[in-house]
């Protein structure tokens, strides 16, 4: 492929609900510049671009890719999105190199939950973008009812550049509301010029003026003139509607069947003619570079040639064989081959330059969201992906020893790939846990860790590190006797126990009330080492104890046998308490365009709520949790807690 300049370059984001058409529209896009000899179809499997086995086998998009398609000397660097909402971070991933969006509509659905949410991410990027009205030729589909959607949802910035010639079965083509020319797509990509049929003439007019009037917003001189009723030329119009469309003020609406190739052609057209071009577009912290080189990293991906890093250059130009530096990781990376990548396919390239997307297999040091320099001193970063917080949570087990052993090494990577997934331990537990944006997301992790690193894992719901605590006061003795030829050892103490408040700062205080020193002063440590000990473990449930207070109130000693140790050990022998635990549930509401829920909930509950969540909003809500405290749980929950930790205690035994 030969280089392109910045000028020529559009780097334009596929983003929309899922299953709109976004990967179709790559594959006819590249049979229609010629890069393919024949349409990829997603549902034969044999799209150019979703080709990953996880991907094959969902029939749907699972990682922002990068797919140049060359037309009309402009190098459209297509970066196809997957819809499902799990994959979120590859939709932001590839929103954070785009220079703008085109968003997909399906003509059966007109606005969807996909469509809000992604429109969402473009607007925190400020992204200029484009519609496309897709999969005008299905039945039941309506252009009019998806365009209404679209301005009630957005407003009345967006408007048509082209409406559709025929409907449902028989659309065939657009007419371009700018240059007022029919074109018709009947077979393979060719494309035929044809009269705008007479039905369409009065449409035609109308709304070429709502897109004038619409797209003269964004030049006063022009406004001028259209308010005096002076007529525009086709030059002036298209002028206009690229300054809208830039500024944002008018998004174009666009109009196709991308898996019958009908109204592709158009919309690379429209791509080209309106949409910005690399160089125009140098971003705020890209420009602190000057001609320096400077790259940021959005897509790593293991590969059998290694990982390969997918970039955007933004400033200077990367040529294969050289070196350059990792800001965050302070590596010095080679770079060996650049290659253009183009889904399933590569080529090497010469060089890429500012402004494009190229790739570079096995960076030992850099992950994704991470900027490399071309010289060692830089300590700037180029803004990272904003991602969402990860809000669903499995526990990991290796199946096996050799599993064991890979698991650390896998997780490192994958986590390292994918910036909305997570890797902790529970201190407490001891569980290895993974988290992710969904139940989904996590399952083809898992999918694949096995295939690619061949670790296999098993996965269950983690277990909650739940807290006792007492309810009432108690009193309890614990006794430590030990005859063993020379020294004895003797302790013993009477304690009592009760409540602190719950959810309050203190959790645990030792209180020494002795009197007349029935245990000496120099054992009391001892006591109350022990009592923490005991406390560590808990009572009834194998889970520690908090909010209490622990008073040593009497006891016994020996003035020979005793010693600090004895009295720890007698004091860890407190073990017949039988109490129960004390707590609350609170919630509170901030209203906020959209609502935010603040509630204290069981961590127990929260297991599944991505997927509950989900449903309840239909897709819209979103979540993040933090510990806020330990409270009572239900006696049924308790008993079951109390069985589960006598059941893993007598298999041990
Ligand atoms: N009738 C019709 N079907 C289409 C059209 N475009 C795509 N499809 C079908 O819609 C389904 C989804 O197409 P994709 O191209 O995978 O959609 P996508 O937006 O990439 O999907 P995700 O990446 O999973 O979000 C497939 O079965 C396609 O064959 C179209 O223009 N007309
Ligand atoms: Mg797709």
């Amino acid at each position: 492929m030969k280089v392109y300049r910045a000028e020529q370059i559009r780097n334009v984001a596929l983003i929309s609900h899922v299953g709109a058409g976004k990967t179709s529209l790559v594959d006819a896009a590249l049979y229609d510049s010629g890069a393919a000899t024949r349409q990829g179809k997603v549902d034969e499997g044999s799209s150019v671009a979703d080709y990953d086995p996880d991907e094959l086998k969902r029939s749907m998009t699972l990682h922002a890719k990068a797919i140049p398609v060359e037309w009309k000397n402009t190098k459209i660097n297509f970066i196809d999105t997957p819809g499902y909402a799990d994959f979120v971070g590859e939709v932001k991933a590839g929103l954070r190199v785009a220079d703008a969006a085109l968003v997909v509509v399906t003509a059966e659905k007109g606005v969807e939950v996909g469509t809000e949410l992604t429109w969402q991410y473009s607007d925190e990027r400020n992204l200029p973008r484009m519609v496309l009205i897709n999969k005008l030729d299905r039945e039941n589909t309506s252009f009019d009812n998806a365009l209404k959607s679209l301005r009630d949802r957005f407003g009345l910035k967006v408007v048509p550049l082209q409406i559709p010639i025929g409907e449902q079965s028989g659309f065939r083509g657009v007419v371009d509301l700018v240059s007022q020319k029919g074109f018709t797509f009947e077979g393979g990509n060719k494309v035929q010029e044809v009269a705008i049929p007479a039905e369409l003439k009065e449409n035609i007019s109308s709304y070429r003026e709502q897109l004038i009037e619409s797209a003269v917003e964004s030049d006063d001189a022009m406004m001028e003139k259209f308010l005096e009723g002076e007529e525009l030329s086709d030059e002036e119009v298209l002028s206009v509607v690229k300054k809208g469309t830039r500024s944002g003020q008018l998004i174009p609406v666009l109009c196709g069947a991308g898996s019958k190739n009908i109204g592709v052609q158009t919309l690379l057209d429209a791509i080209v003619d309106y949409l910005p071009d690399a160089a125009e577009t140098v971003p705020e912290d890209a420009k602190e570079f000057g001609n320096n080189l400077s790259m940021f990293v959005f897509k790593t991906a293991a590969a059998q040639v290694g990982t390969i890093s997918t970039f955007r250059l933004y400033t200077g130009t990367l040529k294969p064989d050289t070196h350059v530096y990792n800001v965050q990781t302070k590596a010095d990376e080679r770079i060996g081959q650049l290659i253009t990548p183009r889904g399933k396919t590569q080529e090497p390239a010469t060089e890429i330059p500012a402004g494009d997307i190229g790739a570079v297999a096995k960076l030992s040091n850099t992950h994704t969201g991470d900027t490399l320099a071309g010289s060692k001193d830089v300590t700037t970063t180029l803004t990272p992906i904003n991602f969402p917080e990860p809000c669903y949570t499995v526990a990991v087990f290796p199946k096996s020893q050799a599993d064991l052993d890979k698991m650390g090494n896998a997780l490192t990577r994958v986590v390292e790939e994918d910036r909305t997934l997570r890797v902790t331990r529970d201190p407490e537990t001891a569980e290895v846990l993974l988290s992710g944006m969904g139940e989904s997301h996590l399952q083809i992790t898992i999918e694949g860790i096995k295939r690619k690193y061949g670790v296999d894992l098993e996965v269950r719901d983690p277990r909650i590190s739940y807290r006792e605590t007492i309810r009432k006061k108690a009193r309890a003795n614990g006794r430590h006797k030990r005859q063993s030829g020379g020294h004895g050892q003797f302790g013993d103490v009477w304690l009592e126990i009760e409540p602190l408040p719950a959810g309050g700062e203190e959790t645990f205080v030792f209180e020494d009330k002795i009197v007349g020193g029935v245990v000496p002063g120099q054992y009391i440590p001892g006591v109350e080492k022990g009592v923490r000990e005991s406390l560590k473990r808990g009572f009834v449930s194998g889970n520690p104890m908090v909010y209490v207070k622990v008073a040593l109130v009497d006891g016994k000693y020996h003035p020979v046998d005793s010693s600090a140790q004895s009295f720890e050990i007698a004091a860890s022998l407190v073990s017949d308490i039988n109490t129960k635990r004390g707590r609350v549930l609170g919630m509170a509401l901030v209203g906020d365009g959209m609502q935010q829920i603040t509630a204290n909930v069981p961590q127990a509950e929260m297991l599944h709520y991505a997927t509950d969540l989900r449903s309840i909003t239909q897709g819209r809500g979103s979540f993040t949790m933090e510990f806020y405290q330990y409270e009572e749980v239900p006696a049924n929950v308790q008993q079951e807690i109390i069985a589960q930790h006598k059941k893993a205690a007598e298999a041990k035994k």
